[in-house]
């Protein structure tokens, strides 16, 4: 491989990182658990690679109409964070999950059912949505007193319920039974790491040009 090429190569790499990164919808339904010992909730993740402003966003079930429940208290939400609104209150829901550092906003209304919708708003505008039924056509896990998680990183924003299964403790989300024997993992999603951050792109970039530097060494030698 000669030095053109292994320059052309790192400006495919750029590219592809580039590109990836823009097509990457940032935040996503991540979990949910519609019914529980303790509070139902839901978990959104930033996946994007910036921080996300929540000001102005929204959470409503299948009436599917922004500014029901008002989720501008998460603030700016960190590349990779993941959030949570519960029905209970956050000072019992973060007691019953062993959590910390996690935003969690409580007393939400608009409960979710056996078959139901998550819809999560930014200002009007629809940004993920999950259609789920075990017993109707939308498909999908029951999560009763276990959470529902995606099967697949390809699963987040697909709107398929099917490719989400129950969460069982030490599943890859690591997830635990919370103080109700809850089974879930609040707050963390394996999926966060899945998503380069900007420096992981320049540590490849700077492994690539090793590469390129040590073939042209062998290659005087
Ligand atoms: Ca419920
Ligand atoms: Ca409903
Ligand atoms: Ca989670």
């Amino acid at each position: 491989m000669n030095t053109r090429m292994i320059s052309q190569l790192l400006s495919a790499v750029l590219l592809s990182a580039g590109l990836s990164s823009a097509a990457q919808a940032d935040v996503r339904i991540t979990e949910w658990m519609y019914s529980g010992v303790g509070g139902e909730f839901i978990e959104f993740t930033n996946l994007g690679a910036g921080a996300v402003d929540f000001t102005g966003w929204s959470y409503d079930d299948d009436s599917a109409t922004s500014g029901v429940f008002d989720l501008s208290g998460f603030g700016v939400v960190a590349a990779g964070e993941s959030v949570v609104i519960t029905e209970d209150t956050a000072v019992k829901f973060i007691a019953d999950w062993s959590l910390t550092g996690v935003k969690v906003l409580g007393g939400y209304t608009n409960n979710i059912g056996r078959g139901d919708q998550i819809n999560l708003f930014n200002g009007a505008t629809l940004v993920d949505t999950l259609t789920y039924a075990d017993n109707g056509a939308a498909g999908g896990p029951r999560t009763q007193n276990a959470s529902g998680i995606a099967q697949t990183f390809a699963a987040l924003g697909a709107d398929d319920a099917t490719q989400w299964q129950l969460s069982v403790v030490g599943d890859f989300e690591n997830s635990y039974a919370s103080l109700n024997g809850d089974i879930g993992n609040p707050g963390y999603t394996s999926y966060a790491a899945a998503v380069p951050e900007p420096e992981t792109y320049a540590l490849m970039l700077a492994g690539l040009g090793l590469v390129g530097f040590m073939a042209r060494r062998r290659k005087s030698v």
